[in-house]
């Protein structure tokens, strides 16, 4: 991580990592999708689709659980030993409405948090979010309050109704093949979808190693070989002599 990026994640609460994956490799993600005829079921579900399931769909996505690029950042964010906690896609069409703003640091919530002690950084549940579409002000998806994983006041109700319109509120551009982590500390929703193309972003959950949002362990996919270092991902929560995602890592 550099000192930049450590700096606006401190500072912001997320961080825009961009052209992570380039267009061949979003096309086949893409291309992967479109076998699965999520489509018709985004339609079904009025526009707006949250759903899990897609790393049996492919090897490119298994590839994500532990980005060469994405990793060190979570190293830093999390600490060495975190592990993956959910996972789910959002689908959106034109006209899907907005989600509104929840996380924050204030109320406290105990999983979802962010604390700087001896000169570091601990977070909570984290997400990276891998855009396979480009979403910003223009498009919607993602939006956040920067800053408000430190807040010391709740969310107004003012600013939650306005929403997007409310001036401290950002939609980040962030281009197909860009991955968004943030914290959940941060108050964060969706911002209605204006484009005429489909959102699809991957969402993927890390928490520490010593804790689970989740109430149930997520367990590796049926029929998909994971590396040493992914099998590590799906370790259940736990603290002492956990091991490293950064030692002798089997690639
Ligand atoms: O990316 C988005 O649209 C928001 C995702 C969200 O609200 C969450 O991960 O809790």
């Amino acid at each position: 991580m550099t000192r930049v990026e450590q700096y606006l994640f401190d500072l912001q609460g997320y961080l825009i990592v961009e052209d992570v994956l380039d267009a061949e490799a979003v096309a086949e993600l893409n291309r992967l999708i479109d076998l699965q005829d999520v489509g018709a079921e985004v339609a079904q579900a009025q526009g707006r689709l949250h759903s899990g399931g897609f790393l049996t769909w492919g090897q490119p996505f298994v590839d994500l659980l532990d980005h060469e690029r994405i990793m060190p950042l979570l190293k830093v964010i999390l600490g060495d030993g975190f592990r993956l906690d959910h996972y789910y896609a959002i689908y959106l069409d034109a006209g899907a409405e907005r989600l509104g703003l929840h996380g924050g640091n204030t109320p406290y919530d105990p999983p979802e948090y962010y604390h700087f002690r001896n000169g570091q950084m601990y977070n909570g549940l984290t997400v990276v979010a891998w855009n396979l579409a480009d979403t910003g002000p223009v498009h919607g998806g993602f939006c956040c309050i920067p800053g408000s994983h430190k807040v010391n006041y709740p969310c107004p109700q003012a600013i939650r109704e306005a929403h997007v319109e409310a001036g401290c509120v950002v939609v980040p551009e962030a281009r197909a093949g860009s991955a968004v982590i943030f914290t959940e500390a941060l108050t964060h929703g969706t911002a209605p979808w204006r484009a005429a193309h489909q959102r699809r972003s991957l969402l993927f959950k890390y928490s520490p190693g010593q804790q689970s949002w989740s109430k149930s362990h997520i367990e590796p996919p049926h029929g998909v070989t994971l590396t040493e270092r992914q099998a590590l991902l799906f370790e259940p929560p736990y603290f002492h002599a956990r091991a490293s995602l950064f030692e002798e890592v089997a690639s």
